[in-house]
């Protein structure tokens, strides 16, 4: 019995020691690394949504779409930009659940998914009616599978880094993008247009904007540790 006691002494106290020897503890992370906080904003008068007439499957589609290609909020901030920090290197994150793209209302939710290298991303089909999903990427093979309504769920991984665009044959409004990275350190924008980069390493660093009707844009940041550096883009229509 003593023996058995000392033996879950022993692992216990390996089990609370482990990640301060790996070095994960968060606390630590915090202190050694700094964040990036920023806002996307449009500069000038935005132009009023596109509205998409619907000319198929309406009961579940419903009658039109407004389009995501460009979603500015009231305060001007715009939503689905995708800032990255450039050449950082780090692990690609293990998300604790699958990256998810749901087909519901027959569009694509989240309009811009940010899915790591590796990691398989769940599409999901939550209408009942046949869509059929088709991406148009280069350095990842594309793929074009229907997906009728039995078929809830696909899953397919990226293993390169890049911005695919996807869209669904079925329906020819619905279209959404997959940005893969092989780090962490990039982030989207909420519909305030705000977006938050954590545990970034101190330095300067050169920040990458992607939008996909507004295009890229670059800046320089000097993060410091344990402290937010704020970041503005102005963007415009060209
Ligand atoms: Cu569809």
């Amino acid at each position: 019995m003593q023996r058995v006691l000392r033996w879950f002494f022993i692992a216990g106290v390996l089990a609370l020691s482990l990640p301060f020897l790996a070095g994960i503890s968060p606390e630590v992370n915090a202190q050694s690394s700094g964040s990036i906080v920023g806002e996307v904003k449009y500069n000038g008068t935005p132009p009023a949504p596109k509205v998409i007439k619907v000319n198929k499957d309406n009961q579940a589609c419903g009658n039109e779409k407004t389009s995501e290609e460009l979603v500015v909020g009231a305060n001007k901030g715009i939503q689905w930009a995708v800032v990255s920090v450039v050449g950082a290197k780090g692990p690609a994150p293990k998300p604790a659940q699958k990256p998810t793209l749901d087909q519901k209302g027959c569009h694509f939710q989240p309009h811009v998914l940010l899915a790591p290298v590796g990691v398989g991303i769940d599409i999901l089909n939550s209408d009942g009616i046949l869509h059929n999903i088709h991406t148009f990427s280069k350095a990842n093979p594309s793929f074009n599978k229907a997906q009728p309504k039995f078929k809830k769920v696909i899953t397919e991984k990226f293993d390169k880094p890049e911005v695919v665009k996807i869209r669904c044959d079925a329906h020819s409004w619905m279209s959404g993008w997959v940005v893969v990275q092989e780090h962490p350190f990039y982030a989207v924008s909420d519909a305030n247009g705000s977006f938050k980069i954590d545990n970034v390493p101190p330095g300067k660093h050169k920040l990458e904007l992607w939008h996909e009707t507004l295009g890229k844009v670059a800046k320089d940041v000097e993060v410091k540790a344990g402290a937010p550096t704020k970041v503005t883009f102005e963007l415009t229509k060209k």
